[in-house]
């Protein structure tokens, strides 16, 4: 087999690039360990940004999300038990939008096959070669068994944190950096209507928590957790008791419950690899880095990247122009960082950390005020969480 850019993993990064390559005409082969039904069921992030959804909509993959995104002009901070509004609308003119990213999976994976454009589900044994050479190799095995082999000008890793791309980079060619939290998230899929009309990131003595949702009936919700909780040990009405107290609350504050239909514990990580390249494989989204999911940020960073990337690649391909490949590391790393030091920032304002003695508390409680009494503060937050400016807009 043989492609212009053979790209690895079928998430956002890998679906978006496969798709933006598509109208740039440049063809590509998308490879996926997982199913079809598996990625599209996946449930992750639920927060676009606006460049997000207008790149979407913009590239002709949009029109669901039209139809069903819920826009949100800001969000509510809780904290000593007292609801804060930020309007970032009001704030920086912009706004962001729950739409799952199931369902961009689910826009993209329908448009690329409408398109006739390959994805090969369920590969396994996933490797590759040459990649310092004038034609990188993908080498895996279909899911009938075959084993394949496809030769490409480049190659695209947007395999994930845990996928084979980074690890295949010599260890001497790469620099990790990296934070792990002392907490992890627990979180809920509710059959109940979201509590509020936009989400409430909480402050409280007990830990963090997050109400946020994922339709009109359907809530998702989230609280910190210890790194060593086992989702065993929560049964449903413990869980409603633990949101019950961090929410509690407030002039008519009360709390909206149903049916809890998913839970799971998440990891908290900040992680990014120097450079996103190594010879002709391009590492993309979480394949090269990971923000805790604080400040909503995983699927958006993907979306940048890619988005660079492809430009990249059209340039090499229609102006045989090569320094926008070699400067794709450089270009991302920049936004990537910012969004790092955004998405800890929020980490650390809103979680309780163990080591914290009585300062930290009261240091940590100010920045909170700060953020919402402060119409400076609250619009440097505000220019982050909506998303900076996308390289080359
Ligand atoms: P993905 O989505 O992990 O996709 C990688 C794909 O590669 C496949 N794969 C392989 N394929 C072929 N060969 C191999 N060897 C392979 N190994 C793996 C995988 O099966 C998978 O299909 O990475 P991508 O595309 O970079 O997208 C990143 C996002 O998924 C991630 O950053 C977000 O989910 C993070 N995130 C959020 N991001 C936001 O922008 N807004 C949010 O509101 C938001 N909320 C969240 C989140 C992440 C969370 N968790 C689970 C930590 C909330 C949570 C709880
Ligand atoms: C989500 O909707 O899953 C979500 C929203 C905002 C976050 C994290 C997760 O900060």
């Amino acid at each position: 087999m043989r492609t212009q850019v053979g790209i690895i993993g079928a998430g956002p990064a890998g679906l978006v690039l496969a798709h933006l390559l598509h109208l740039e005409g440049i063809e590509s082969i998308v490879l996926e360990i997982r199913s079809r039904h598996y990625i599209e069921h996946r449930l992750r992030a639920g927060l676009l940004e606006q460049g997000s959804a207008e790149l979407l909509i913009e590239t002709g993959v949009g029109e669901r999300l039209l139809r069903e995104r819920l826009l949100h002009h800001g969000v509510y901070v809780k904290f000593r038990g007292e609801l804060h509004h930020l309007d970032f609308q009001d704030l920086v003119g912009q706004s962001v939008m729950i739409y799952p990213q199931q369902e961009v999976v689910k826009d993209l994976v329908a448009h690329r096959l409408r398109q006739g454009g390959p994805i090969l589900f369920e590969v396994s044994d996933v490797s590759v070669a040459d990649l310092t050479g004038p034609r990188p190799r993908i080498r895996f095995t279909e899911k009938d068994g075959t084993a394949r082999e496809i030769e490409c000008d480049y190659i695209a890793g947007c395999d994930g944190f845990h996928g084979i791309s980074r690890p295949s980079i010599p260890q001497s060619a790469i620099t990790n950096f990296e934070r792990i939290y002392p907490f992890n998230w627990l979180g809920i899929l509710a059959e109940a209507p979201p509590t509020k009309d936009e989400l409430v990131y909480t402050h409280h003595e007990r830990g963090f928590a997050l109400l946020t949702m994922r339709s009109p009936t359907l809530s998702r919700l989230y609280f910190q957790c210890a790194t060593d909780e086992d989702i065993a040990n929560w049964p449903d009405d413990r869980i409603w008791d633990e949101f019950r107290l961090r929410l509690a609350g407030g002039e008519g504050w009360k709390l909206s419950e149903g049916p809890i239909v998913q839970k799971a514990i998440s990891d908290m990580m900040s992680f990014a690899c120097e450079p996103m390249q190594y010879g002709r494989l391009y590492l993309a989204g979480d394949a090269a880095h990971i923000v805790p999911p604080t400040g909503a940020k995983g699927m958006n960073l993907a979306i940048a990247d890619v988005r660079v990337l492809s430009r990249a690649l059209a340039a090499s391909y229609k102006s045989n122009r090569t320094d926008l490949l070699q400067s794709y590391s450089r270009i991302c790393l920049r936004r990537v960082w910012k969004v790092q030091r955004f998405s800890w920032w929020m980490t650390q304002l809103l979680h309780i950390f163990d080591h914290d003695n009585p300062f930290d508390r009261r240091r940590q409680v100010a920045d909170i005020d700060y953020l919402t009494t402060s119409r400076a503060a609250a619009t440097t937050w505000a220019e982050n969480y909506v998303g900076l400016p996308m390289e080359w807009d």
